[in-house]
């Protein structure tokens, strides 16, 4: 059935992202249902929705991932379509089911696309028929010591042994020798068994220091397919994304063309709707890439594709579901300028350890070409159940540098207090040379930031410390803030420096 709009969408998310969803939604007319858990009970995705259901207690498994729970509250609202943002069910070809047999629309690709690219193997050998490139390997299950050791010697090594159900860095192990083969091969056998109960393994050469970095595509059901391409992610920790920048700094014109291609191939063969990406890894000093696996969903960088393209990718996902052409072609798509995204969360900069609790002072950067999607408020208290992740900061520029100094700009204007927050690690990153440069990998983090001296952010959080008590206390005289006010007396400001007074 094809219908000019949809009355009312069902998110069913939480956090920055049931926002930015909830915002679409209202600049279409349409009416949004939020749903929530106990511990979301005061969270702004429930202010900010025309409705707001609760789904259950805090853990997600009761809540957010409650299926059946969740459609029921769908059909007691009459929402006509659901968004599932990313994580929690947006993956899970069970939802999407459910969602169609109770003819609601599930704005996200179809349960076919999904499965086509979930098995890590199959959807190798998809791309491999569609002339996408892949990294050089088995070609197919490995299910013998003896055919991996043949194999391995053939390959060269380093290789790497993958899962083929695995993702996201679960289950992988690389062999850089010959005498570690049979431990890791046993070691990611079971690594697949217990995870995701499948033992099936393949064997890749190992890249070795690759940047990641993606290409967002687009399907209607029509049979169109346009990338939006690149964005680039090797800020990242532990498979924890933390910077994202487009266009990347690595790639040029002509590679650029190459993998857009290639993606736009890699959706067409499963005949894709709806917005993902095409993941692959990319090799610096040849320039080569290799597709990965793709992502068959909404991902947490898509405003740096937004801000580069212009193309609002959630409006764009609506009108895919409800049966439209995609509102672009690709001859009109151009990635004009550059932008850059902060994930900003809740944890200690300095152990990455997730630092739950109320929010008192909270101040998010203003100003041109600045973008925050955000779900911190004062008084909200973080919860300890869920993505530590409560900001996004997006800037855009004319050139790298340009994007890169507004973010400065924009983080040194960013101030929250009462948890901890990796601003100061942002902050950090964001004056190295090897990210100033470009030629940062997906090693750059855990080389470069793994130990972090506290001397390193000393300064930074005095200054912080100091705005923040500040506004605390002036936002509420009784907080015991008020007494840190005495703290402010000791300092003063030079030039752009905050002095302790002697
Ligand atoms: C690789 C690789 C090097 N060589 N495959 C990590 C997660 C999954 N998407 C694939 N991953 C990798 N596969 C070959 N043949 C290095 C990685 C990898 C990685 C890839 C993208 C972003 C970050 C990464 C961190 C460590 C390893």
């Amino acid at each position: 059935m094809r219908r000019e709009m949809f009355k009312k969408v069902l998110i069913a998310n939480r956090g920055e992202i049931a926002i930015r969803i909830t915002r679409a939604c209202r600049e279409l007319g349409i009416s949004s249902v939020a749903i929530f858990s106990e511990a979301d009970r005061e969270s702004l995705h429930v202010i900010l929705a025309d409705e707001a259901y609760n789904v259950g207690p805090a853990p997600s498994r009761e809540s957010y991932l409650n299926i059946p729970k969740i459609i029921e509250v769908a059909k007691k609202t009459k929402a006509d379509a659901v968004h599932p943002g990313y994580g929690f069910l947006s993956e899970n070809t069970h939802f999407a089911r459910a969602c169609a047999k109770e003819g609601i629309a599930f704005i996200g690709p179809t349960p076919e696309n999904v499965e086509a690219m979930g098995d890590k193997l199959s959807a190798k050998a998809l791309m491999r028929k569609a002339g996408v490139p892949t990294v050089p390997g088995s070609d197919g299950a490995v299910d013998t010591i003896e055919t991996a050791r043949t194999l391995a010697q053939k390959i060269g090594y380093p290789i790497i042994i993958k899962a083929s159900a695995g993702g996201g860095g679960k289950g992988m192990r690389v062999v850089r020798q010959e005498s570690d083969l049979v431990s890791a091969f046993r070691a990611c056998q079971s690594e697949g068994q217990n995870y995701f109960a499948d033992q099936t393994v393949y064997i890749e050469k190992f890249i070795n220091d690759p940047k990641h970095i993606e290409i967002q595509v687009f399907g209607d059901i029509h049979g169109n397919v346009c990338q939006l391409f690149e964005r680039e992610c090797s800020v990242q920790r532990r498979h924890q994304k933390l910077i994202e920048e487009a266009p990347s700094p690595s790639v040029p014109p002509e590679v650029r063309m190459k993998m857009g291609e290639a993606a736009v191939r890699a959706a067409k063969q499963i005949n894709y709707v709806g917005a993902g990406t095409i993941e692959f890894i990319f090799d610096n000093s040849t320039k080569e890439f290799y597709f990965m696996e793709m992502n068959t969903r909404l991902q947490v960088e898509h405003p740096i594709t937004e801000l580069t393209t212009g193309v609002d990718l959630v409006k764009e996902q609506i009108q895919v579901a409800l049966g439209n052409p995609l509102s672009f072609k690709q001859s009109t798509l151009q990635q004009t300028g550059h932008a850059v995204e902060v994930r900003v969360c809740a944890e200690d900069p300095m152990t990455y350890q997730p630092s739950p609790g109320v929010i008192r002072a909270c101040r998010h950067p203003q100003g041109p070409f600045v973008r925050v999607d955000s779900y911190a408020y004062p008084g909200y208290e973080v919860p300890i159940f869920y993505d530590p992740m409560i900001a996004k900061v997006i800037t855009w520029g004319e050139s790298r540098e340009e994007a890169i100094h507004r973010m400065q700009r924009a983080l040194a204007e960013f101030i929250i207090s009462g948890i901890k927050s990796n601003i100061p690690l942002l902050k950090s990153v964001l004056r190295h040379p090897k990210f100033n440069d470009g030629t940062y990998t997906t090693q750059f983090l855990e080389k470069n930031f793994e130990v972090i001296e506290p001397e390193f952010f000393r300064e930074i959080d005095d200054a912080v410390f100091l705005i923040s008590a500040a506004i605390t206390a002036f936002n509420d005289r009784k907080s015991k803030d008020v007494r840190q006010l005495n703290v402010a007396s000791k300092w003063r400001q030079v030039g752009r420096k905050m002095m302790l007074r002697l």
